[in-house]
């Protein structure tokens, strides 16, 4: 089906170093309906919500963290503040009491943009094990 064609791409493609669209959400030349937004961290919601709360939040400067996979010791500080900006949005958005943060690392896992992203998602009974 559709579905599955959509997760064969994304596992086709892998990470290229290339920018990526996010840049231009970062940078306001796309679109998106910002939920939290710091010096460092973006959060706005996804464009195709897999629940009635998918907000992705991203660091600004991509430095390196294309996916998780090429997080270094250098990276701690932006991992943690990506972490608690997902908590702040989770508060933002009235799902503290059920939310979840995922992150899909390379083809493997479906990832289609190459800038690492943290997916968070609630507003519906999440189901486990995920897909
Ligand atoms: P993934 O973990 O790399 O598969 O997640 C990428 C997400 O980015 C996915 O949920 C898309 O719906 C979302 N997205 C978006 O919100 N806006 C865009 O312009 C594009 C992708 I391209």
């Amino acid at each position: 089906g559709n579905e599955e064609d959509a997760a064969k791409a994304a596992a086709a493609t892998a990470d290229s170093g290339a920018s990526t669209i996010f840049d231009k959400i970062i940078n306001k030349e796309i679109p998106s309906t910002i939920v939290y937004e710091d010096d460092k961290v973006l959060a706005f919601r996804d464009v195709n919500p897999q629940a009635p709360v998918h907000v992705l939040v991203i660091p600004k400067l991509r430095d390196g963290l294309t996916q998780l996979g090429k997080a270094e010791e250098r990276h701690g500080n932006i991992l943690g503040r990506l972490m608690y900006a997902a908590k702040i949005v989770a508060e933002k958005e009235g799902i503290l009491d059920g939310f979840r943060v995922v992150i899909n690392n390379g083809p493997g896992a479906c990832q289609s943009v190459y800038h690492l992203h943290l997916h968070v998602l609630g507003g519906r009974q999440m189901k486990w094990p995920p897909g």
